[in-house]
């Protein structure tokens, strides 16, 4: 199994690309956020705890994502591999990870990270807001904490991910099949 991390800031398009990729290559599509949104939607006990966090804009505790992925990753089946969407989202999340796939005799291949510029993410966001309802996407100020969020918790990643070898950047910013076309020349690379 080959197994694909989709990276990039709030509004980047790790979502609407993730969707395209899975079926394209028979990847397995594992959203943290998907996930979050549909325990808080179905109101449960997690749901709750995790339903004002996300509203503010900041991140859900790493051992509530780690097991969620763990529990989605042991239930899979016929898979060419995984695409993690939005995890993880801190070194901490990235060493559990690891740990988790080295136990099932895998590893993060390759981390596909998205480049776009701030305007273009607020922009997208809030356009984002008119349809999806998302507490997140709602308020400009919240929508500044999740860009700066990123950048504290989340960024680090990308040179850890680096110094392994496996850092893929893509130019975040065109078309939705542009962008596609673009990260699919890297996919079909690594399968
Ligand atoms: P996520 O659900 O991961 O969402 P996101 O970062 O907002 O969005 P994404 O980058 O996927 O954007 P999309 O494709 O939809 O996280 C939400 C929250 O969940 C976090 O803030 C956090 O609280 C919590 N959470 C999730 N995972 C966690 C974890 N591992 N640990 C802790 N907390 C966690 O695109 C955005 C918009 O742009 C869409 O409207 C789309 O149509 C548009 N768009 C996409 N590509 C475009 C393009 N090329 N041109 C124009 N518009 C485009």
């Amino acid at each position: 199994m080959v197994n694909f991390l989709i990276f990039g800031p709030p509004g980047s398009g790790k979502g609407t690309q993730s969707v395209r990729l899975a079926e394209k290559f028979n990847l397995t599509h594992l959203s943290t956020g998907d996930m979050l949104r549909a325990e808080i939607a179905s109101g449960t006990e997690l749901g709750k705890k995790v339903s004002s966090i996300m509203s503010k804009g900041e991140l859900v505790p790493d051992e509530v994502v780690v097991e969620m992925i763990a529990n989605k990753v042991d239930s899979a089946k016929n898979t060419a591999g995984f695409l993690f969407d939005g995890f993880p989202r801190t070194v901490a999340q990235t060493v559990a990870l690891e740990k988790m796939l080295n136990k099932r005799g895998m590893k993060i291949d390759t981390m596909l990270v998205l480049d776009v510029d701030h305007d273009e993410l607020v922009k997208r966001l809030i356009a984002r807001a008119e349809v999806s309802g998302r507490a997140d996407d709602k308020d400009p100020a919240v929508i500044e904490n999740r860009i700066d969020v990123y950048k504290e918790k989340t960024e680090p990643i990308i040179d850890y991910c680096r110094n392994k070898g496996i850092y893929k950047p893509v130019n975040g910013v065109g078309s939705i099949d542009d962008i596609f076309d673009r990260l699919s020349v890297i996919v079909e690379e690594v399968l």
